[in-house]
């Protein structure tokens, strides 16, 4: 046969014919769901979560830091995952202790919604504009923390919100979801717009990496065996 497109077609038929030495050995048993709730309480704060990987992006998020809950709810709306937040903080003091452990319960409920990772495509990634803001992120879901922050946001507050816990929410998160998780600007003037723009990178990216991988054969995707 020649090289004409008609080859390139036999050539992807033959390489997804079913091939049953690549099946892994299942009942009929169903996949786990994977759902997680952590309920968290400190002298400082008191945090529950409830994510859904499957979900629709369903939300309902209310830490008592308005523009928190914003970014929250891209979050979620994004990934796809649902995602129940409410958190009682100190809030008298100020916003981080609230911002930070939110970061804390949501990387645990990630962690025990994953289970062993069976499956999944493991790495994430999105470039996304928000009018004058492009925020790009890399992440892999290695069971390894570790936080590249590349966020200049130009002014110290947004609202009445402390734009540094931006950072502290994403490293709590990555140390607490076992994330190996880079946020990257590459242009922005407008803090919100930067912010929101990082949220919703990050929120593309964990859609992608928790997604069920359709050639994954249901393996843990690491040579390790395990992540
Ligand atoms: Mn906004």
């Amino acid at each position: 046969m020649g090289r004409g497109p008609g080859a390139r077609a036999d050539w992807r038929l033959g390489a997804r014919a079913p091939c049953p030495y690549k099946r892994p050995m299942t009942t009929d048993k169903e996949a786990p769901m994977r759902t997680a709730t952590i309920t968290r309480k400190t002298a400082e704060t008191e945090i529950s979560v409830t994510v859904d990987l499957d979900g629709t992006g369903a939300y309902s998020n209310e830490t008592g830091v308005g523009f928190f809950d914003h970014m929250l709810d891209q979050l979620s709306r994004h990934s796809l995952i649902d995602m129940t937040i409410r958190a009682r903080g100190d809030l008298h003091i100020d916003d981080h202790h609230t911002v930070e452990d939110t970061g804390i319960a949501l990387g645990q409920a990630l962690v025990a919604a994953l289970g062993d990772k069976r499956g999944i495509r493991r790495y994430g990634e999105c470039a996304l504009a928000m009018d004058d803001a492009q925020v790009r992120c890399a992440l892999d879901l290695s069971g390894r923390p570790f936080l590249v922050w590349g966020l200049a946001l130009p002014t110290p507050k947004i609202g009445s919100f402390d734009t540094e816990l931006v950072r502290e929410f994403f490293q709590a998160l990555s140390t607490h979801g076992g994330i190996t998780l880079h946020v990257d600007q590459v242009h922005g003037l407008n803090s919100h717009h930067i912010a929101e723009a990082a949220f919703k990178a990050v929120a593309r990216a964990l859609r992608q990496a928790v997604e069920p991988d359709p050639r994954g054969a249901n393996a843990v995707p690491s040579t390790k065996g395990s992540l």
